[in-house]
């Protein structure tokens, strides 16, 4: 469980810039009755709210889209005073929260829609349908790396798909959270369908034991495991978007000037505080040593600081500065070449950029999430030494492939979520496209159908439209029917 940004009163959040340390905003701590009354209204809520359908709560949606267009510079000064991140990083996260939002709205009437489904030869006298009903309160509970982006995700897959939703964003960033809840009162006025409730870990965990009908959790995989622990008490459901420690490979036919500024962007634009961000390369020997120098070239001509006109901002945490060094520190110790920084690199406040290479296995800087701007760079002998090494990770969220000729079929044997052939990061802006991992980087989707689907309950009728020639559904069937039917598969079926 993280701790108080500052050094605040119990009662309050504090969000600060860690740009300049500068005090944002306080906010209140909201203790496991608030949270409780939070959820108990956004329930009365869910009912106005569902019953409005996909046609009225889309054009709301839409509103509150425009809203947020009309306002983006706000949004974009907030995310950059309480994460540090860059004015341009800022810039593209709302734009991917406006792109994700525009395309849940418009897109779960479609998808959500009653659907009609073969009966098949036994049930032929029936018809079937599928319908996808709102689960009631969803509870989201968000990270600060990407405050609004992330959430956003879920946060606009349940409300297009008619749910509630009562949010605790990071206690980072408590200001991008009431922002986002705001600007979503001041379009939809005549109930509270997105709450945003501010506190630690207690909070959050009171969230998952509130009776919401499903958590979204974006963070660590140690507090993920404790949320699924929340929850298993109760049997809520959850979602969870873990982090990971994703790969980039590079085969001999790449075009490598291309490969090496993807790395460098993907490793280390946010300061590398990305969960979907490369922290590990392997790259084929014959073409490593010019990837290996244009990485670096790269990477050292960034500006790292606190100014406006810097590439990489500060970190945005105080913790995080000193887990950079440690993965750092135990990738050298264990015999790794550091090809750009060090241990130097490492500031209060700020880091500069590091590539390290032969970086041998079992590293922290191979196994756990860095979340800073360390780029691992590795030669492999073969794209199928690269995907082994890619997949001996416990966490498989994302990964990139660079490679002329075969690109999709070595995407496809990676064990992760999602993969970008030829970029970094593309497949979090296809709004169609599901998000999410496998193993520790945990499990669901948002965006996409399969987004719209994780916020709903699947419901199966079926209807008798005439009565059947065989009943095998009654004590009034007969030796005689059984054996008819049993005739009729074999003859179908076999
Ligand atoms: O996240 P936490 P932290 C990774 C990254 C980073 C590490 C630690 O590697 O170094 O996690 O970050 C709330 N029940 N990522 O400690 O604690 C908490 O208040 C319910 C990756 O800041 O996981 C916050 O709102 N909720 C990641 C949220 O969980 C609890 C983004 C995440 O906090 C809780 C962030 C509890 N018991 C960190 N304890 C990504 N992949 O995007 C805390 N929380």
């Amino acid at each position: 469980m993280t701790g108080p940004p500052v050094d605040a009163p119990l009662e309050e959040v504090v969000s600060t810039d860690p740009r300049d340390g500068r005090e944002l905003g306080r906010y209140p701590l909201h203790s496991a009755a608030d949270v409780a009354a939070a959820v108990t209204a956004a329930r009365r809520a869910a009912s106005w709210w569902s019953g409005l359908g996909y046609a009225a709560r889309r054009s709301r949606l839409d509103a509150w889209r425009r809203l947020i267009l009309r306002r983006v510079s706000e949004l974009v000064e907030l995310i950059s005073a309480e994460t540090g991140k860059t004015t341009a990083d800022a810039q593209l996260e709302a734009i991917l929260v406006v792109d994700h939002l525009r395309w849940a709205a418009a897109h779960a009437g479609k998808v959500l829609r009653r659907r009609h489904v073969r009966p098949g030869l036994l049930m032929y006298n029936h018809s079937a349908t599928v319908d996808h009903h709102p689960l009631g309160v969803v509870g989201v509970i968000g990270p600060w790396n990407y405050p609004a982006f992330i959430p956003i995700g879920p946060i606009a897959h349940a409300l297009a798909a008619g749910n509630t939703v009562v949010f605790k964003p990071s206690e980072y960033t408590p200001g991008v959270g009431k922002w986002l809840a705001d600007t979503l009162g001041e379009v939809v006025g005549e109930q509270t369908v997105l709450e945003a409730v501010f506190g630690f870990g207690d909070t959050g965990a009171a969230l998952c034991t509130s009776g919401v009908d499903k958590v979204a959790f974006t963070g660590s995989t140690s507090t993920g495991k404790r949320v699924m622990a929340a929850c298993a008490e109760s049997l809520t459901p959850v979602l969870l978007e873990c982090g990971g420690k994703d790969a980039m490979l590079v085969d001999r036919d790449a075009d490598i000037a291309a490969a090496a500024d993807a790395a460098v962007w993907g490793g280390l634009s946010n300061a590398g505080q990305t969960c979907v961000g490369v922290e590990r390369v392997y790259v084929h020997q014959a073409v490593a040593e010019r990837f290996t120098e244009l990485v670096v070239e790269n990477a050292a001509a960034l500006r790292t600081g606190v100014g406006r006109d810097a590439d990489i901002g500060p970190m945005a945490t105080r913790e995080q500065p000193s887990i950079v060094a440690e993965h750092i520190r135990d990738a050298l110790a264990r015999g790794a070449r550091a090809a750009l920084g060090g241990p130097d690199s490492v500031r209060p406040s700020t880091v500069e950029p590091v590539v390290l290479t032969e970086v041998r296995e079992g590293s922290l800087a191979l196994t756990e999430e860095t979340f800073g701007p360390v780029i691992v760079v590795n030669r492999v002998a073969t794209m199928d030494e690269a995907v082994a090494q890619a997949n001996a990770c416990a966490y498989g969220l994302g990964a990139a492939v660079y490679s002329r000729a075969r690109g999709p079929q070595i995407a496809r044997k990676l064990r992760v979520g999602m993969v970008s052939v030829n970029s970094v990061l593309a497949f979090a802006g296809v709004p169609g496209l599901p998000f999410g991992g496998t193993g520790a980087s945990g499990f669901g989707r948002v965006h996409g159908p399969e987004g719209l689907r994780e916020f709903t309950r699947t419901q199966s009728i079926t209807r008798q439209r005439v009565r059947p020639f065989l009943r095998p559904l009654s004590f009034e069937r007969s030796p005689r029917t059984m054996d008819a039917l049993m005739r009729l598969i074999r003859i179908v079926y076999g």
